[in-house]
């Protein structure tokens, strides 16, 4: 009875899912800033119902756009028109759905009893990533607790875990899965988590840092999103919460911040995937980490976690006006990126948000570094496009054992130049 109950569910979940049957993603790369212009101009036919995965800005900075099938066409020929070149980076985004699916069902473990036998290497719902969660704080009292700073839209607890060895200590926050469909975000999160508890008393360097410091680590930072893209759209970005007059949901949760809120680098428009929200905070899942900000009031780095491109980044983003700490930021950025290289080879950008990436206002990070945070920063994890969002599960363990070591040059530096 059980089981049938299961496959039930399971049968449900498979037809209310969103399907990408025929959607292709294209890598485009403009040759200049006309064609950049062109690009933007594409993106405001909202028909097309086009998904840009990197938005258009600079020449250097590829464009990736995931078009459905029934834009296709159009896409393709205004391309050519117009002598922009394009390559097709996925053949049909439901492929590579379907082997994500297979390989997360094919190995499920199912409820593991503790955090030894969690499977890292795969991806996880949001149900077994709080389970793991209270498990590290049964397995660990007298490191790790689990922290519920709000709760998301939906009402679901915002969990962080704190790994603290004494009281009254400066902190270190970092952050994965603002934005919900980037999941080798949510699962290096994880994989991090348990890299403390087993490392705490063995490598000298961490048991330095959690001597001194606590660390405050939010997996699941937009919970009802990540929700979402399990049960019914894998592409999905933003909260989960209506938008009064519209039809479209959800903010982006990295343009809500109180940083140059409302500039350029975020939209106005409730159907946009970079919609700032109706005002700075609005977003509960925004809200409680800057309380939590507000009331810890010793916080020293603050890291959040993206995906996809390789970079390494730091403020600002709403403004060209550089930090007052850019140098020493940019030498730290270079020195977390050549550790981060030296295990596979992955080569990561780095710079300011707004020279490297783009222009983006009400980023957290901005935020975070306006609130005297010196040490703010912010990844885009792998790859730069062959995957983009959909990166395959056995990259998870590389991804999160090399970003470790860029996340641990950067809690070194704080350590050493902020106690
Ligand atoms: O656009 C974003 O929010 C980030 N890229 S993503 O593809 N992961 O959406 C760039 C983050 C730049 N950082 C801040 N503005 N804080
Ligand atoms: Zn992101």
């Amino acid at each position: 009875m059980r089981g049938l109950l299961v496959f039930a569910t399971l049968i449900v979940v498979v037809l209310c899912r969103e399907s990408f049957e025929g959607h292709q993603v294209l890598h485009i790369t403009a040759k200049d800033d006309t064609q950049i212009s062109l690009l933007n101009e594409l993106s405001e036919v909202e028909d097309l119902q086009l998904d840009f995965w990197t938005e258009p800005v600079h020449p250097d900075l590829p464009v990736d756009v995931r078009v459905p099938r029934q834009s296709l066409q159009m896409v393709k020929t205004y391309l050519d028109s117009n002598d922009i070149h394009y390559s097709i980076m996925i053949e049909n985004v439901q492929d590579v759905l379907a082997e994500e699916q297979q390989v997360m069902f094919a190995t499920r473990a199912g409820q593991v009893k503790n955090t030894d036998a969690y499977d890292y290497a795969n991806y996880h719902t949001i149900t077994e990533i709080y389970n793991f969660m209270d498990m590290l704080v049964a397995e660990n009292p007298n490191l790790v607790s689990k922290i519920v700073i709000g709760q998301s839209y939906e009402g679901r607890p915002l969990n962080v875990l704190k790994f603290s060895t004494g009281s009254n200590r400066p902190g270190i926050w970092i952050d994965t899965g603002i934005h919900s469909r980037e999941w080798v975000t949510q699962a290096s999160g994880t994989w991090f988590a348990k890299k403390i508890v087993t490392d705490y008393g063995r490598d000298p360097a961490l048991t330095a840092i959690l001597d001194n410091m606590d660390i405050f680590l939010e997996i699941v930072t937009n919970p009802d999103g990540y929700h979402f893209t399990h049960n019914s759209d894998r592409m999905w970005r933003k909260t989960r919460k209506p938008n009064p007059g519209s039809t479209c949901v959800g903010v982006d949760p990295n343009r809500n911040w109180d940083a140059g809120f409302g500039g350029a680098g975020a939209s106005g428009d409730p159907c946009s995937l970079l919609y700032r929200g109706p005002s700075a905070h609005s977003e509960s899942e925004v809200k409680s980490i800057v309380d939590f900000v507000l009331a810890h009031g010793n916080l020293k780095a603050f890291i959040s976690i993206h995906s996809y491109y390789q970079m390494l980044l730091f403020p600002y983003g709403y403004t060209k006006t550089p930090v007052k700490d850019h140098d020493e930021l940019k030498s730290l950025a270079y020195k977390a990126i050549t550790n981060l290289a030296s295990l596979y080879g992955t080569r990561y950008r780095y710079g300011s948000i707004i020279d490297t990436i783009y222009q983006a206002s009400g980023g957290s990070i901005d935020w975070s570094y306006n609130q005297g945070i010196k040490y703010s920063y912010t990844f885009e994890l792998r790859d730069t496009g062959r995957y983009g969002f959909l990166l395959p599960a056995k990259q998870i363990l590389p991804t999160a054992q090399e970003t470790w070591l860029a996340v641990m040059a950067i809690m070194e530096h704080t350590k050493a130049n902020s106690l």
